[in-house]
């Protein structure tokens, strides 16, 4: 029985979610006015008054909140409900500089869980399954959010966290999980483990709710390979509530947007300016029924396209395509834009796994790209020659993908760190 799919609203017309987009933005926007002095004065200084926006349509005119602001503003300088209104707190991990702290009313985790389970829901879960959460729980919002959708949709909920894999593989086989939920790089670990103590036949795995980080299509299908499962992507972000902001279907082709919490826009990341849609460009968000911490055009960073067309599930809501990259993220070496999924895709399209890691440096005011790349155990043995002949192989294909020459050196089985949660796959010497 599907406890969670909410047709009313994922199936409704373009109109009907239009409508409730309006109006709830206009009643955003003043809550927001009202208690939020910090972005009255950002709205003030761009000559914006709660007057002015009536719709959609006039969100342009509002100004953008930044990591930075949020920032500037933590702890509570964008709260928008009195403190004692508030049950929770999460965080954003720091990665990426000072640790950003949201709020949540009791209203704002229902809506966050409900987003969640709508996602469980879509990759096929119900009431008759065991959803294993591997995400970390406490500040980090992977193992909260999913856990709460998870109950919504009346699953058995294994409350695992992220780590100690031998006990999730325990939990796995003797509870029988049906669906998984863990970053994309954690799933390859416990896929390899599961091949590793042969218990690929004492599974019964059947989806995999994965993400929080960049993974590519390439990798998806080894994951579904080695799991014999459907594995579906989840998107979130902290500032944003967490995962469930938008989530995979059964087609696999990018993710529906829960717009009638969300409203989403693609811009261009220089110059700030609207792009139609069909666009690559960096994605906003607006968040039009949070209570606690509502951010009116948040600049997310990350770089995606949004679509409309009609999808085979009967979903209308917006699609975005996996995020290829954070803006922040993107390594410029030799002048050269590049994403490290780029480096991931053609590791895997070469039958590698998703086991490397990027340096880059700075020597003699030239920059360096090198990829260290973990051989599989098949070709672990091969001779000397042929490991050149590999690596030979792989410059090549990087050099094609990129259009600059990466040193590849191939390293032996286990030795680059397998992550439990994000993976950490860059080191930039230039910022060290
Ligand atoms: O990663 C929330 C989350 C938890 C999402 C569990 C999905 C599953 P943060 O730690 O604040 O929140 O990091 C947010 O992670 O801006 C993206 O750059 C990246 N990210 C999240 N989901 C995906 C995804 C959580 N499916 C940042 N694909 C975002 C690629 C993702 N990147």
């Amino acid at each position: 029985m599907e406890r969670y799919y909410q047709p009313e609203v994922e199936c409704a017309s373009r109109e009907t979610i239009l409508a409730l987009q309006n109006e709830r933005l206009v009643k955003q926007v003043r809550h927001v006015w009202d208690h939020v002095p910090y972005y009255r004065k950002k709205m003030e200084e761009k000559g914006v008054t709660p007057d002015d926006i009536q719709s959609v349509a006039d969100l342009h005119k509002l100004p953008f909140l930044s990591k930075d602001d949020l920032r500037e503003a933590n702890p509570y300088g964008l709260l928008a409900k009195p403190l004692k209104d508030c049950v929770r707190i999460q965080s954003t991990s720091g990665t990426t500089g000072k640790r950003v702290v949201a709020f949540y009313t009791q209203h704002d985790i229902d809506l966050w869980e409900d987003c969640c389970a709508r996602a469980i829901t879509a990759a096929g879960g119900t009431d008759e399954d065991v959803c294993q959460v591997c995400y970390g729980y406490g500040l980090f919002t992977g193992g909260p959010g999913l856990n709460g959708g998870s109950h919504k949709v009346g699953c058995l909920t294994l409350p695992m966290s992220s780590g100690n894999t031998d006990r999730q593989l325990q939990f796995m086989v003797d509870l029988q999980s049906t669906i998984l939920c863990c970053t994309p790089s954690y799933a390859a670990y416990l896929a390899e483990s599961i091949h590793e103590r042969g218990l690929r036949d004492q599974i019964k795995l059947k989806a995999g709710i994965f993400g929080a980080e960049a993974w590519s299509e390439e990798m998806r299908r080894d994951i579904e390979k080695q799991l014999g499962i459907k594995a579906f992507d989840i998107y979130g972000l902290t500032e944003t509530s967490g995962p469930g902001v938008a989530f995979e279907c059964s087609e696999q082709t990018g993710m529906h947007i829960n717009e009638d919490h969300f409203i989403a826009e693609i811009i261009d990341p220089n110059t700030g300016e609207v792009l139609p849609e069909g666009s690559k460009g960096e994605l906003v968000f607006t968040s039009i029924t949070k209570e606690a911490f509502p951010l009116l055009r948040y600049r997310t960073r990350d770089i995606c396209v949004l679509t409309r067309e009609k999808c085979s599930c009967g979903r209308t809501l917006v699609k975005m395509s996996k995020p290829m990259g954070r803006s922040d993220d993107m390594l410029i070496v030799k002048g050269v834009n590049v994403f490290p999924s780029q480096i991931e895709a053609v590791l895997i399209e070469q039958g590698y796994q998703a086991n490397y890691q990027i340096i880059v440096d700075r020597i003699n005011n030239s920059d360096t790209l090198d990829v260290l790349v973990e051989m599989t155990p098949e070709n672990f043995s091969d001779s000397l020659g042929k490991i050149t002949e590999m690596e030979k192989s792989l410059v090549a294909a990087l050099k094609a993908m990129l259009g600059i020459y990466a040193r590849v050196k191939l390293v032996a089985p286990k030795t680059i760190a397998r992550s439990e949660g994000k993976a950490v796959r860059i080191i930039d010497k230039r910022k060290i």
